[in-house]
């Protein structure tokens, strides 16, 4: 039998159950990207948030293309099960934020008429880095922008908003980008000044675009994860998210209308959200993926596995400690060294299964966040980065495909485009192509000539 509105009272007393009338909330947000970590991130927050009394924050999601999650939750009536996992014990609690999910490539006109609903306050972002369709040097690419994006909904939907004299909304990213807000605002300007520009002054004047940290690891959910999910809930669960206890969210308070009470469970309401953002993204995300690279050619499969192994983790201290956290000027009471000590103890965090191969998707739109920023800040003192410059010959091997046979093909939007400059350039070429003046990153980071020199050392010795 299956979790939903009807079969929510067999579940185990131990399981905790949304505190609030369900189908008594309007949906006041729309969120784009209803993966596992949205599932496990901002709809716990906003489902604690209505427990508390918040009213009228039910989520809509959207899928853009896949019709896996409305599969999974749809017929559960948005329903599922969030289990905290860590050595100690796994902890669960069913989730009632979400009302329906909407496959925007089946329904368009549903996702327009709920961006245009006058309940509708807010919609929020995790598309992944990949979503919001830049060209390597951030700019809005338009090709990828007009064929499905988030970017062409909005457009419609907030066009619709204006002509009916309803208020702007606030447009709120949950990426790990940087200053994520910004960019959203910035990309929206561009593609509507392509399109509509007197909608693009209206939506400059109407809408805002908070910036905001976002943090919990939340592994992709697998067959073995259901079944004990099943055992435990007594229930089968399609839609079943497993993630750690830890969770962080730094939102810029910047607002264009009515909001969740987010900071009564634990968000934090910030003015400036840099510090944290660049934080989390230097020294988490940076040593996320550092983990992913040396972690897979050492044979690992497991973030708590690569960050065990005494071979990877002093490079990964040392990429935090003494490359990341000089680059970051903390905020009042932020202590960046307690970071880093929190963040090997989450990685270590042997309950979660957390694939390295999960992190090291998608490369090329992570690396220039939480690596090449810290490269050039660190270039600017004068100074190199050993330990992200072994991570990013990692890397580099990776696109080549060297880890392919064991985890198979390399998965990036520039996959192709990579393999091709391998293939033109080889060894000599191919941090020149993509790390000098003239390369495919150079936008964020251009490497010194002894920057070369490290990278051709690290790409010359055998692997692992
Ligand atoms: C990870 C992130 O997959 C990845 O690239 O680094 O998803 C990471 O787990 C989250 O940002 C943690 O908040």
């Amino acid at each position: 039998m299956r979790l939903s509105s009807e079969t929510l009272s067999r579940l185990p007393e131990s399981v905790a159950r949304p505190g609030y009338d369900r189908s008594a909330q309007a949906a006041g947000i729309v969120h784009f990207g209803i993966g596992a970590f949205h599932r496990a991130h901002q709809a716990w927050y906003t489902d604690r948030a209505m427990a508390r009394g918040d009213r009228d924050w039910g989520i809509i999601g959207v899928s853009l293309r896949s019709a896996n999650v409305a599969r999974q939750l749809n017929p559960q009536d948005g329903l599922y099960t969030l289990t905290e996992c860590s050595a100690e014990r796994n902890r669960m609690r069913v989730i009632g934020s979400v009302q329906r999910v909407i496959v925007a490539s089946e329904e368009p006109e549903a996702v327009i008429a709920q961006i245009a609903a006058p309940e509708t306050r807010i919609v929020t972002f995790t598309v992944t880095e990949k979503g919001y369709c830049r060209a390597a040097d951030g700019s809005l690419d338009p090709f990828l922008a007009h064929h499905g994006s988030i970017y062409a909904f909005l457009e419609h939907g907030l066009r619709r908003r204006r002509e009916q004299g309803l208020p702007g909304l606030t447009l709120l990213s949950c990426d790990n980008l940087a200053l994520n807000g910004r960019q959203l605002e910035r990309l929206m300007g561009e593609y509507l000044a392509l399109k509509d520009a007197e909608l693009g002054a209206w939506v400059a004047a109407e809408c805002t675009f908070p910036c905001a940290m976002i943090d919990r690891i939340v592994p992709a959910t697998t067959a073995a994860d259901r079944k004990m999910v099943a055992t435990l809930a007594r229930l089968d669960d399609d839609g079943a998210v497993m993630t750690e206890p830890f969770s962080q969210w730094v939102i810029e308070d910047k607002f264009a209308g009515p909001r969740p009470q987010w900071e009564n469970v634990g968000a934090e309401l910030v003015g400036d959200v840099a510090p944290y953002e660049a934080a989390k993204l230097r020294m988490l995300n940076g040593a996320h993926s550092a983990l992913a690279y040396l972690g897979l050619e050492h044979g690992h499969a497991f973030v708590h596995q690569a960050v065990g192994d005494p071979a990877i983790r002093p490079l990964i201290e040392r990429l935090m400690h003494e490359e990341a956290q000089p680059t970051i000027k903390a905020a009042p009471g932020q202590d960046l060294q307690a970071y880093a000590d929190a963040l090997l103890a989450r990685f270590a965090n042997p309950a979660l299964q957390h694939r390295l191969i999960q992190i090291a998707m998608d490369g090329s739109q992570k690396i220039p966040q939480r690596w090449l920023e810290t490269l050039a800040a660190n270039q600017e003192k004068g100074l190199q980065c050993p330990a992200i410059l072994t991570a990013l010959a990692a890397w580099l091997r990776h696109v080549r495909g060297d880890n392919a046979a064991k985890w198979g093909p390399v998965d990036d939007p520039m996959a192709a485009r990579l393999a091709d400059i391998w293939r033109d350039e080889g060894v000599d070429g191919t941090p020149r192509a993509l790390f000098g003046a003239q390369g495919l990153f150079a936008k964020t980071w251009q490497a010194s000539e002894a920057d070369f020199a490290a990278l051709a050392q690290r790409l010359a010795r055998a692997t692992a």
